[in-house]
């Protein structure tokens, strides 16, 4: 029996399949073309005791976030708002100043730790992706470029830190032992400090057939049940939770303290969550699901082909390389992908072999039809683009079920 994760039982029910797909994240450079890439299996489970939604497999987190890991939180301006926002709020209501310490789990850029730093309040950043840390310290983000867990929280409090707040955004799916980096979190976390966790909700990714969100850096998909469940292991109580339906597919953000106050917020969302996504039957029609979008896009991009159209894509995001791989879209299909993150430009998305290109190209070169593989930023992408579409470009949404737009 593999064992869950979260609560170290099970058993696990897998209720997807997606095969052996490669890193979603270890884009290609050219001279890494001809080389044989790594494949692991992504198959979802449901821990039939504690409600987790997992991967099954694991792969080693220093072959996910250290090396060649990619992903700058700062080329969002949406995320960046929201983060900006955040901070505001927390600010305020928690009266943070210059003798408060903020402590964020996978800072990335210091696109967040940045606007606690404008505010006069003390900040320190934890990631342990070497060039994302670095970007952080250059912006004056002080930032440790190691993995979060209760060792670290340890030797933090030994140096007389506290955390008044902890914010671990897109970080929980991320960890192979929740358990850990929870345990550092209530080490580290002040007696009347709060935490806050964001990630993208498991219930919007069942009813909007998210699957492209699945890839082998998430290791969970997170309810409210199965967050709770993880901080009170600790000490932790989950006392509010706020709803982003735009964010990433839909976004929940919880708060933790210390002392047990839910507000109705806890108890609105845990009564939804029991009639449906604590069961497994909310999950075994989801593969049939997956099957239908994945033959419609397939379909679709094969008509538009087959009638002379030229098809390219938008956003080297790890999403799109799940739905390329996983759809077996290649270069056969769409004849290149375009990000605006420099560093991702030149190179190549894992398994299916796109180039990366600057989004100027779509002006340039002029595709009849752009596959929008970052959809979850569709407003902020669909707003940069409008001289595209206005000389006749199209875009296409793979999810929930393939659209023209
Ligand atoms: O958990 C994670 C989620 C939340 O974000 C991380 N593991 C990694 C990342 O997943 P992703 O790569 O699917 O994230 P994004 O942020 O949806 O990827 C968007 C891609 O599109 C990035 O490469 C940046 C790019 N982009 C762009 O070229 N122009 C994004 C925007 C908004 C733009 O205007
Ligand atoms: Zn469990």
């Amino acid at each position: 029996m593999i064992t869950c994760r979260s609560c170290g039982q099970g058993p696990l029910r897998s209720f997807l399949d997606l095969g052996q797909t490669p890193l979603a994240d270890a884009l290609l450079r050219p001279e890494d073309l001809d080389r044989t890439e790594e494949r692991f299996p992504l198959t979802l489970a449901f821990c039939s005791s504690c409600t987790q939604v997992q991967l099954i497999e694991d792969v080693p987190p220093e072959k996910l976030f250290v090396a060649n890991y990619l992903y700058f939180s700062s080329y969002s301006d949406t995320l960046l708002e929201h983060a900006r926002r955040h901070v505001e709020t927390l600010t305020g209501t928690r009266g943070l100043g210059s003798e408060s310490l903020v402590v964020e789990i996978a800072s990335n850029d210091g696109y967040l730790l940045q606007h606690f730093l404008k505010a006069g309040v003390p900040v320190l950043g934890v990631d342990p992706a070497p060039a994302q840390a670095a970007a952080a310290v250059a912006a004056g983000v002080p930032t440790l470029s190691e993995f979060f867990g209760a060792d670290l929280a340890c030797r933090l409090v030994a140096e007389g830190k506290h955390a008044d707040v902890i914010v671990a955004n897109n970080v929980m799916a991320h960890v192979p032992d929740p358990n850990d980096v929870v345990a550092g979190m209530a080490l580290l976390l002040a007696d009347d400090g709060v935490i806050t966790v964001e990630n993208p909700y498991v219930r919007d990714l069942i009813q909007h057939c998210e699957f492209d969100t699945i890839y082998h850096e998430h290791f969970f998909y997170h309810s409210c049940h199965s967050i709770k469940a993880l901080m009170e292991r600790h000490g932790l109580f989950l006392n509010r939770v706020e709803y982003f339906p735009d964010l990433h597919g839909g976004t929940l953000r919880w708060f933790m303290e210390k002392t047990s106050c839910p507000d109705d917020s806890v108890s609105a969302f845990l009564a939804g969550e029991a009639e449906t996504l604590v069961h497994f039957d909310y999950y075994t029609a989801f593969a049939r699901r997956v099957d239908a979008v994945k033959t419609d896009l397939l379909a679709l991009l094969q008509e538009l082909r087959a009638t002379g159209s030229r098809i390219a894509a938008y956003g080297a995001a790890a999403k799109g390389a799940t739905l390329l791989n996983v759809a077996g879209i290649g270069t056969d299909l769409v004849d290149f992908v375009v990000d605006r993150n420099p560093r991702k430009q030149g190179m190549y998305m894992p398994g299916a072999h796109l180039p990366i290109l600057p989004p100027s190209r779509l002006l340039e070169d002029r595709p009849d039809y752009v596959l929008l593989l970052a959809w979850n930023f569709k407003e902020e992408i669909l707003a940069q683009q409008q001289t595209y579409r206005a000389a006749g470009g199209k875009f296409i949404l793979p999810v929930p079920s393939p659209i023209v737009i």
